[in-house]
């Protein structure tokens, strides 16, 4: 028997072509974060958000997802992510440091510049526009500690609470694992016959929706 689980499909369909969305991701569990991130942006493009419009942060673990996400909304930051295109393009990645099986938070190039001293890239500064909505992505996966416990309750309370202060949609992009097989499951490469589905893409469907809704309820 098939599952009941999973989203309906939405009652109309949401064009994306004006809608301006920032995806802040963590690092940690790059494997899956990496898959997440793609399913996000493809999902987006189809919908018709325009790649340019699809600005990217990272932020080293899910830890740091509802500070940067209230700080992307508020416009406060002033060095600008990368675009989806940039990210498509194939930027280079910095050095990663492992730290599970398939795990190594990854500083992401947002320039092609190098920085002085050869550390990274220059940020560039630059005017930052208001979000329709932001979809923070993280992966926890359960280790031997409290840490998972910690982090996903804390981090889930703190993204509905930035949405619900700033009245921009965050959708809730972050995978709460209790094995690396559900979370590779859950990001479409699982090890199995079947690889499972990339939630990704119901997150980018769920910032369009959201992002549309608002504008017309607001
Ligand atoms: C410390 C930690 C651990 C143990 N596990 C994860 C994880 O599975 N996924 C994740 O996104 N981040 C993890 N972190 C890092 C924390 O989120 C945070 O980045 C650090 O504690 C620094 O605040």
């Amino acid at each position: 028997m098939s599952s009941i689980k999973g989203p309906a499909a939405a009652p109309a369909k949401f064009d994306g072509s004006a809608l301006r969305i920032a995806i802040v991701h963590s690092r940690w569990n790059k494997t899956v974060i990496d898959a997440l991130v793609s399913g996000t942006i493809a999902t987006l493009k189809a919908q018709g958000v325009k790649e340019s419009n699809i600005v990217v942060e990272s932020v080293p673990g899910s830890f740091e997802l509802p500070l940067a996400c209230s700080k992307v909304i508020s416009g406060s930051h002033v060095q600008a992510g990368a675009s989806a295109t940039d990210l498509l393009g194939g930027l280079t990645f910095g050095t990663s440091t492992p730290t599970t099986s398939f795990t190594s938070p990854r500083p992401v190039s947002r320039s092609s510049t190098p920085a002085p001293g050869g550390s990274g890239p220059v940020l560039a500064n630059m005017p930052s526009q208001p979000f329709d909505a932001v979809i923070a992505i993280g992966v926890l996966i359960k280790g031997a500690t409290m840490h998972f416990e910690y982090i996903s309750e804390s981090v889930s309370h703190a993204l509905m609470r930035v949405q619900l202060d700033t009245g921009v949609p965050v959708i809730f992009g972050v995978l709460t694992a209790l094995t690396d097989e559900q979370a590779l499951e859950r990001a479409g490469i699982g090890s199995g016959s079947d690889k499972g589905h990339n939630h990704g893409e119901d997150w980018g469907l769920a910032a369009v929706e959201m992002a549309s809704n608002s504008r017309r309820w607001a």
